[in-house]
């Protein structure tokens, strides 16, 4: 049995379950750690405020670091949110008791929500203590301005009050998010000092600062060197903020299983994809749908971006002297014409993420019509000359053009062509399977 590389996360649990030990959690995983987990505290809370903080007894936050030290290699400790100073206390015990290494302090005081308080104010005397423990320290500015007395507005002030707290006893300190020159900048204390600098980002990042001191500690329990380890948190904390996520009506919140979701999605619809294209390919009447062009079978994952998130089939199915038969492999990018017209139609319902194209026939309208589908159309016609011109923007154009001119909106949408362009009926749906036999539905019984 391979033995896990374990790290444990300290802090208190949230219920957005992106910030707190839940972030840490995510983050850890994302690395490729395991995490062991002590809560200190339950905050109640949501995008846009916390309600409510449940402090754990003393002998409980104790118990838990007991529990996880009496047995689990630990290579790195994470601490985040604390509470109050009967907590401290639990956590200065175990660090001095199991002598533990690599330990990344969050000196966590307020929420980005509402700034509600997350850490008794008369803590910091406590917290200092806990500073010496620490092999990296990562206050914001705000909370360097607090531990130090020292007015951080610029890098410079920063710096200063980074030499204070490495005088407290931690190997490094990153003092975080000093606006200077309309950037972003992290001030990195350790043998020299280096400012690593950012755009300043639009979204919220709830949960960024937990994400980025357990990324350090998951770095230090792989064997990585303190500015090593610093510089990873750096880039995958930026990755989760440009993937933050909308979760509720407040603010939003960084997503460091971006990668790993992405996937997750990707799998489920490459699998729905290939199953709708073997229920295709096993109806020999379903050949006679099949346009010149030939027929492709598309689905996109919910978060798609642009073509690369949509699956289709490499070289679209081609009618094989009756039988349908597909050219190449369903992969992700294969589509780029029917891929665009769900990317369109997803921004205007979401749940439409598959599409499949079909031959136009009145016939085949007809049976549309009388399955109930909701239908739309668009002339190439009216196409604007800028929009022609333009490579790629055909389709979505009449796409959203047939939208907009429709009631509700289309589960179908057709076309009649144009100088060198084939008619085509294109049948929208929730999944591939689901638009399969939507179009099956139009094919002659056959064999
Ligand atoms: O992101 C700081 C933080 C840490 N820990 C807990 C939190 C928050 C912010 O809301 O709730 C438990």
């Amino acid at each position: 049995m391979p033995n896990s590389i374990n790290a444990l996360a300290i802090g208190g649990s949230s219920t957005t379950g992106a910030a707190g030990v839940e972030a840490d959690l995510k983050t850890f995983a994302a690395l490729g750690v395991h995490a062991a987990v002590v809560v200190t505290a339950i905050a109640s809370q949501n995008t846009k405020g916390v309600q409510d903080i449940f402090y754990l007894p003393r002998d409980v936050v104790s118990q838990q670091l007991d529990s996880v030290f009496s047995d689990m290699k630990i290579r790195a400790v994470k601490i985040g949110m604390l509470g109050n100073n009967d907590i401290i206390q639990a956590v200065l015990d175990a660090l001095e008791k199991r002598k533990c290494g690599n330990v990344v302090l969050d000196t966590v005081m307020t929420a980005q929500s509402d700034g509600s308080w997350l850490v008794s104010k008369n803590s910091l005397k406590e917290m200092k203590k806990l500073i010496r423990r620490s092999t990296v320290v990562s206050p914001n500015a705000f909370e360097a301005e607090k531990l130090t007395g020292i007015k951080v507005k610029n890098i410079d002030d920063a710096s200063r009050a980074a030499v204070a707290l490495k005088a407290y006893g931690a190997e490094a300190v990153v003092i975080k998010g000093v606006k200077q020159g309309g950037r972003i900048n992290d001030v990195i204390l350790h043998k020299d000092l280096r400012i690593f600098s950012k755009e300043i980002v639009r979204t919220g990042t709830h949960g960024g600062g937990c994400c980025f001191s357990s990324a350090i500690a998951a770095a230090l329990a792989k064997g990585l060197g303190i500015d090593d380890a610093v510089e990873v948190a750096e880039k995958f904390t930026s990755s989760a903020i440009r993937n933050s996520v909308k979760l509720g009506d407040g603010v939003e919140a960084v997503e460091p299983l971006a990668t790993l979701r992405r996937k997750a999605w990707k799998w489920a619809v490459a699998e729905d994809v290939k199953s709708a294209l073997r229920e295709l390919e096993s109806c020999r009447g379903a050949s006679s749908l099949i346009p010149e062009v030939g027929t492709n079978v598309v689905c996109a994952i919910p978060e798609a971006r642009g073509t690369e998130d949509v699956a289709g089939v490499v070289g679209r199915i081609r009618d094989a002297m009756g039988q349908p038969r597909s050219i190449g492999e369903v992969s992700f990018g294969a589509s780029s014409h029917l891929a665009r017209a769900v990317l369109k139609m997803m921004e205007f319902d979401s749940s439409k993420r598959a599409a499949v194209n079909v031959k136009l026939t009145e016939e085949n309208l007809q049976k549309c019509r009388k399955m109930g589908l909701v239908i739309s159309n668009y002339d190439r016609a009216k196409e604007p000359k800028g929009i022609r011109e333009k490579e790629g923007a055909t389709i979505p154009w009449g796409i959203g053009y047939a939208v907009r001119r429709s009631r509700r909106i289309p589960d179908a949408v057709y076309h009649q062509g144009g100088v060198g362009r084939e008619p085509s009926l294109v049948i929208f749906g929730k999944d591939a399977k689901n638009v399969v036999r939507l179009a099956l539905k139009l094919a002659p019984p056959k064999g």
